[in-house]
């Protein structure tokens, strides 16, 4: 079948034929896809332009096109566990993880209908008698939507869900490393009744489709979830027409654990916040920050807990963990945890591709804690992406809000302590965009989620994620117009 989803017809891409999706659990080939060019980038745009400028959509009711995002809820219940498995053989990460990921969807699409017909607008008080003024949202236009590798179905639908709640029309283009539940969720916008044009989908790497869908003058809106440097990228091509941008651009989220909490739990939970699909998650608690006194038994005990951690096929029940996205991503997490130790960290725990001979063909490294790190290294104050756990110490609460805080991304962090004032304190003074306290990794539809500092700019989920899908517009209505006489003659 044709990849592009084009005018609400699948077509073939000229940008390359039976392109390669790759199991990065075995390098076994799961499908075959074809690629974009320029030109079909430029159709997306033009029929995504088309459908808004002279289409229905836009004008539709709240209502309506609420119920297409509850159709479109549905169907990913009823198509959940074929779906799952396809992101667990694409991404790598286990069964469980991907079936989490689709209640989540489901959970994003049954928000943003309930949204998409409330708060249409407000009436102001103008403070004339004869002026009725009013505040009406209405949608910003044609928008892409770029996203990652790591939760292709997750943050894609973080981002189409509301912008097709605000009335805009869209053209997609996922990671060309893991493109194949976003063609499952196009198809299911298709049956779910999405009008011609106002779903789009391209597919191709970032040079050659990415880039020219950023450029294209005839988009209104950017929303990009991925890398720093890309994101940079994307703002700078974003000036030349002014659009609107939104980016998410991954974190370096410290996980600070004061004496006074629960040992067992806070172990557990310095596990799950780092090693979660092996790492490469925006928000993973990559910086355990401890202080003096639980310093040493908990590097010991999650350090343990590490090394037993079952990596394996994502669709064996018995696997914990996946394997990396790719090769590449791989060689960059060895360089990392090397450059670490050669700065003088103490390997503790993983450090190494696994021994299992039935590992050998897939992306796998094991789960790594490093002792004794401190700022002046990469793996600190990079985001490594992997399943790199670093260790730093601190004394006082004054010292552990400056690690904390000691970092250009700002996207989530974590504080454990048994003294609720001084949990406050902490969530207070993180500039980072999420604090959890006693718990990592939940959000919620409802609540925002988004970066401080060079973790982006804009939110996505709760009621400022359909927000950035709008315009506001001031209407102003002299309802007994005469004559001003500001001119005398
Ligand atoms: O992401 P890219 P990469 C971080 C993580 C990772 C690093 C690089 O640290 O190691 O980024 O990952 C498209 N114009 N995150 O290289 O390049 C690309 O095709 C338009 C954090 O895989 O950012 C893909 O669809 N689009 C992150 C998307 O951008 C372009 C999640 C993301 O790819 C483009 C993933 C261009 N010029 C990686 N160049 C997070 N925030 O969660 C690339 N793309």
């Amino acid at each position: 079948m044709p990849s592009q989803f084009i005018d609400g017809s699948w077509v073939s891409g000229s940008g390359g034929a039976d392109v390669a999706v790759v199991n990065p659990y075995d390098q076994s080939v799961i499908a075959k896809v074809d690629w974009a060019s320029a030109a079909e980038v430029r159709r997306a745009v033009a029929a995504a332009r088309a459908a808004f400028d002279g289409g229905d959509w836009p004008r539709t009711s709240g209502g309506e096109r609420g119920r297409l995002l509850d159709r479109v809820a549905d169907l990913l219940l009823r198509d959940a566990e074929e779906i799952a498995r396809t992101e667990t053989l694409d991404t790598g990460k286990t069964l469980v993880e991907s079936r989490v990921d689709v209640d989540d969807v489901v959970a994003v699409f049954r928000y943003y209908a309930d949204l998409a017909d409330k708060d249409p607008g407000r009436l102001v008080d103008a403070g004339r008698p004869h002026v009725l003024s009013r505040v009406v949202y209405e949608p910003v236009g044609v928008c892409a939507l770029i996203t990652p590798w790591n939760y292709p179905l997750l943050q894609i639908s973080w981002k189409v869900a509301p912008a097709l709640a605000a009335g805009n029309t869209v053209v997609i283009k996922p990671s060309e490393v893991t493109p194949l539940s976003t063609i499952r969720l196009v198809a299911l916008l298709a049956e779910a009744g999405a009008p011609d044009g106002v779903v789009n989908l391209v597919l191709g790497d970032g040079r050659t489709v990415g880039a020219p869908l950023v450029e294209d003058p005839d988009v209104d809106l950017v929303s990009f979830t991925g890398g720093l440097a890309t994101g940079r990228a994307i703002i700078r091509a974003s000036a030349e027409t002014v659009k609107k941008v939104a980016v998410e651009l991954g974190g370096k989220n410290p996980n600070i654990v004061f004496a006074d909490t629960d040992f067992d739990t806070v172990v557990d939970y310095a596990l799950t916040a780092v090693f979660l699909h092996a790492g490469q998650v925006c928000s993973a608690g990559t910086r355990l920050i401890v202080q003096d006194s639980l310093h040493d038994a908990l590097v010991d005990a999650v350090a343990a807990r590490a090394d037993r951690i079952r990596l394996g096929n994502g669709l064996d029940p018995d696997t914990e963990s996946g394997p990396l996205v790719s090769a590449a991503h791989r060689a960059k997490i060895e360089d990392y945890v090397a450059g670490a130790i050669q700065q003088g960290a103490r390997l503790v725990a993983g450090g190494r591709r696994p021994d299992e001979p039935q590992l050998r063909a897939g992306f796998f490294y094991r789960p790594t804690v490093l002792a004794d790190c401190h700022r002046d290294m990469r793996v600190i104050r990079e985001e490594t992406f992997g399943p790199i756990l670093t260790v730093e110490r601190f004394g006082t609460e004054e010292e552990a809000i400056r690690l904390g805080n000691d970092t250009e991304y700002g996207l989530a962090g974590a504080v454990w302590t048994a003294d609720p004032g001084r949990a406050q304190r902490v969530a207070a003074a993180l500039r980072h965009g999420t604090i959890w306290i006693n718990d990592y990794h939940p959000y919620l539809p409802q609540a925002e989620w988004g970066g401080f500092k060079r973790s982006g700019n804009g939110r996505e989920l709760g009621p400022t994620g359909l927000a950035e899908y709008r315009e506001a517009k001031h209407i102003w209505h002299n309802t007994a117009p005469a004559p001003l006489r500001w001119f005398k003659g």
